[in-house]
C-alpha cells in the first residue's frame, strides 16, 4: 500500500490584504514530486475557510480544521508555512496534527521555517523534519524512507529544472484564471533584504525553453487562463531564449496578457523591443534611488551613479515601446537617511517632467521586517549607528489583530525621525504628491491598466449576468475613455482651484464633481444592458465629453476668481460652493456668469 500523505496550507490569522492564492506552486510542485510514490491530498484551509480576522473566528477555524482532518488516516502531513503570516496557524494545524495522528511524520517548509527552523523546535515537539530551502527533493526523502535516518533539521537540496516533474494541474483541487509559473530558481544577486542573502545555497538555474512551453501548454488544458505571471526575479535576461519564448506566447496564446519582473540594470532594448509584443506589463524592484541607502543597505548595487542612469534609461524603453513599466520602492527602509529618501523622490519628479504622457507607474511600499535575510542579521548595528528602530521583532509569535501594523512598525533611522517625527508613513505625502502627477499624464493604455479593477467592479456592481460580453467589452472601453478625461479635466480644475480657493472648497469641489460625474458611468452601464450598438454608444460618449468640456471652459472662469463662493454647472446641474465647503443645489434658471 502507498504512503498516504496530506499536503496542508494553514491560513493567516488577522490578514487584510489580500484573498487567498487559489493555486499555489509550492503545493502544486510538492504534490507533483511525490505523486509516483504516494497517495496524496492537497488540503488548502486558505481557500476552505479564508482568513479568520477575530478571535472568535480563529477559534472556528481550528474546530473546522479539526473536523476536516478528522476523516483522514495519513502517514505523513507536509504543511507549507510560506510566509511568516502563516506562522501561527501553522502551529495550530501543528498541534491538531499531533493530537489526531500520533503516528504520524509530521513535516513543515516554506519560507518562514527556512528563516527561523527554531520556531518549531518547542518542547512541545510538533514536528518531525524541518525542510529549510526547496522541499521536492527532501519531502520525497521523507516519503520512500519513511523519515527514519534523516535529521530533524533538513536543508532541500536544490532542484535541477531539467528534473521537474510535470506539475500535475489535473489533480489540483482548485483551479485560476490567473497562473503563476516559475521559468527559473534562485539568483546570482544578493540584495539584503531579500532570502537569496540567507545562509542557505540557492544556485540561480533556468528552465530550457522546450519545457516551458510543455509547462503551459498543460497549464491551459486545466485552468481557464486569462493571466500569466512569471514569478522569476531576473526575467528574461537570455535575449535568445526570450524571443523564442515570446515568439512562442504570441502565436498560441496572444489573448492573454502577461506579467514578469527583472531587474532595470539588466534590461536591454532588444529585450523591452521582444517584450512589447506581448500584452505585457513588467516589474521592476526598484527600490531606491539615492547611494547610502542602495550600496551601504541593500547591497543592491556598487554603483549607484550607474544604478539612477539604468532607472532612467528603464523608462525611456517603457516609454518607447509603450510597455507598461511598474517601478517598485521600498519606503522606511531600515537605516535609511531622510536626505536619501527626498532624493529618490526628486527623481521620480524627475521623470513625471521628462514626459507629457506616461505609461510608468511607481509602487512605494512600506518596509515590512521578515527575517531570513542580511538586513534581519543587521538589524543591531543599524539599531546602534543609525537608530533604526523595531519594538516587534518576532511580530509572527503573537496572535494580535494588527498583523500588518505590527510587521511594520518601525523607523528607519534618527535621521528619519529628526526630519518627520515618528510617523513611518512619513512618505505618505510625497507619494500621494506624486502619484497625482503620473496619474494625471496617463495614456489611454495605462489608465485602462491601473483601473482595471476599479472599472470592472464597477460593471459587475450594475451589469454582472445581465450585460452581454460583447457588451461587456465596448462598456469596459467607453467608461475608460470617459473616466480617463473626466480624471485629466479634474486634474485640471485643481491646477486653478488650489491656487485660488481655500482647502475645504477645493475638498468640496471634487467631492462633488466625482458624486456627480458618476451619472456618466451609469448611463454607459444602461446603454451596454440594453445591448445598443457601438455607434450609439460612441455617440453618448461624445456627447459626455463635449458637455463637461464646455462645463470645464465655463467654470474655470469662475473658478479662477480668488477668494470667493462660487456657482458652477456639473453635468447639467448647477451648484453653489461658498468658501467653507458648503454646497447647495442651485435652481436651473439662475446660470453661472
Ligand atoms: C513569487 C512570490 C510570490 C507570489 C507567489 C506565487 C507562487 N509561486 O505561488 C505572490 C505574488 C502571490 C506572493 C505573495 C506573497 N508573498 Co511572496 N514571494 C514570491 C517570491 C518572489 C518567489 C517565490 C518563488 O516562486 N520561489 C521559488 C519556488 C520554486 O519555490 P517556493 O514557492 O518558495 O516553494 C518551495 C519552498 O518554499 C518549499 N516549501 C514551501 N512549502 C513547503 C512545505 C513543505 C512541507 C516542504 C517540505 C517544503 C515547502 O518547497 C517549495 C518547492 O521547492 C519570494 C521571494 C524570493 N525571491 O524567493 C517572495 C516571498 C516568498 N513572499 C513573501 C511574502 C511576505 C508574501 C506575501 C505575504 C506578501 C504580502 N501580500 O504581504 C504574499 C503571501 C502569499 C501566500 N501564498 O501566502 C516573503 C516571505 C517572507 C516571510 N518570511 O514571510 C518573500 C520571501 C519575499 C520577501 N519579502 O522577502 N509571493
Amino acid at each position: 500500500m502507498k504512503t498516504k500523505c496530506l499536503i496542508v496550507a494553514a491560513t493567516k490569522y488577522f490578514y487584510q490584504d489580500t484573498k487567498p492564492e487559489r493555486v499555489k506552486y509550492a503545493m502544486l510542485s510538492l504534490m507533483s514530486h511525490i505523486i509516483d510514490v504516494a497517495d496524496v491530498e492537497v488540503i488548502d484551509f486558505e481557500m476552505m475557510f479564508g482568513f479568520p480576522r477575530s478571535y472568535e473566528k480563529i477559534e472556528e477555524f481550528k474546530s473546522f480544521a479539526k473536523s476536516v482532518l478528522k476523516e483522514k488516516q495519513p502517514d505523513i502531513v507536509a504543511i507549507s508555512c510560506y510566509t511568516s503570516f502563516d506562522y501561527l496557524a501553522t502551529i495550530d494545524v501543528l498541534r491538531i496534527c499531533r493530537e489526531l495522528y500520533p503516528h504520524a511524520t509530521l513535516v513543515v517548509g516554506g519560507y518562514h521555517p527556512t528563516a527561523l527552523p527554531d520556531d518549531f523546535m518547542s518542547d512541545e515537539n510538533l514536528v518531525d523534519h524541518i525542510i529549510r530551502g526547496e522541499g521536492e527533493e527532501a519531502l520525497r526523502e521523507i516519503v520512500l524512507s519513511g523519515g527514519r535516518n534523516l535529521p530533524k533539521v533538513i536543508v532541500g537540496k536544490t532542484l535541477e529544472l531539467c528534473n521537474e516533474k510535470p506539475l500535475r494541474y489535473d489533480l489540483y483541487p482548485y483551479q485560476t484564471d490567473e497562473l503563476y509559473i516559475s521559468l527559473s530558481r534562485g539568483c546570482f544577486h544578493k540584495c539584503a533584504f531579500c532570502v537569496q542573502s540567507d545562509d542557505y545555497k540557492n544556485p540561480y538555474r533556468k528552465m530550457e525553453v522546450e519545457l516551458i512551453r510543455e509547462k503551459i501548454d498543460r497549464a491551459v488544458k486545466h485552468f481557464p487562463i486569462k493571466r500569466i505571471l512569471f514569478s522569476d526575479p531576473i526575467f528574461g535576461i537570455d535575449q535568445a531564449k526570450t524571443e523564442s519564448l515570446v515568439s512562442f506566447l504570441s502565436e498560441n496564446y496572444p489573448m492573454y496578457s502577461y506579467w514578469a519582473e527583472t531587474r532595470i540594470d539588466r534590461l536591454t532594448e532588444e529585450m523591452v523591443a521582444c517584450l512589447s509584443k506581448l500584452n505585457m506589463d513588467l516589474h521592476f524592484g526598484v527600490e531606491s534611488l539615492a547611494e547610502d541607502t542602495l550600496i551601504n543597505l541593500m547591497h543592491k548595487t556598487n554603483n549607484a551613479e550607474h544604478y539612477k542612469g539604468c532607472f532612467f534609461k528603464a523608462v525611456e524603453l517603457c516609454q518607447k515601446y509603450n510597455m507598461l513599466g511598474l517601478f517598485g520602492f521600498i519606503m522606511n527602509y531600515p537605516g535609511e537617511q531622510a536626505e536619501s529618501s527626498r532624493y529618490t523622490f526628486e527623481q521620480l519628479r524627475r521623470v513625471t517632467e521628462l514626459y507629457d504622457e506616461l505609461n510608468v507607474t511607481f509602487h512605494m511600499n512600506q518596509y515590512t521586517l521578515y527575517a531570513g535575510n542580511k538586513l534581519y542579521d543587521m538589524r543591531y548595528d543599524l539599531q546602534n549607528t543609525r537608530g533604526f528602530y523595531f519594538p516587534n521583532d518576532g511580530w509572527w509569535r503573537v496572535c494580535e489583530p494588527n498583523a500588518r501594523w505590527r510587521s511594520q512598525n518601525c523607523l528607519a533611522s534618527d535621521s528619519i525621525r529628526t526630519a518627520y517625527g515618528d510617523n513611518f508613513y512619513y512618505w505618505h505625502k510625497d507619494k500621494n504628491d506624486l502619484l497625482k502627477r503620473y496619474t494625471g499624464k496617463f495614456n489611454l493604455k495605462a489608465y485602462s491598466f491601473y483601473q482595471r479593477d476599479e472599472i470592472n467592479s464597477i460593471i459587475d456592481q450594475y451589469g454582472e449576468g445581465i450585460m452581454e460580453e460583447s457588451s461587456r467589452k465596448k462598456v469596459y472601453e467607453m467608461l475608460t475613455c470617459y473616466r480617463q478625461m473626466l480624471s485629466k479635466v479634474l486634474i485640471a480644475y485643481n491646477e486653478i482651484i488650489e491656487k485660488t480657493k481655500s482647502c475645504k472648497f477645493v475638498d468640496a469641489f471634487n467631492r462633488l464633481y466625482i458624486h456627480e460625474t458618476m451619472r456618466g458611468n451609469n448611463k454607459i452601464i444602461e446603454v451596454g444592458i440594453n445591448g445598443e450598438k457601438s455607434e450609439e454608444m460612441d455617440s453618448l460618449i461624445n456627447e459626455y465629453q463635449n458637455m463637461v468640456r464646455e462645463e470645464y471652459e465655463n467654470n474655470m472662469k469662475v473658478l479662477s476668481l480668488k477668494g470667493t463662493d462660487s456657482v458652477v454647472k456639473i453635468c447639467n446641474e448647477y451648484y453653489w460652493i461658498s468658501e467653507d465647503g458648503e454646497i447647495k443645489r442651485r435652481k436651473p434658471t439662475e446660470k453661472v456668469e
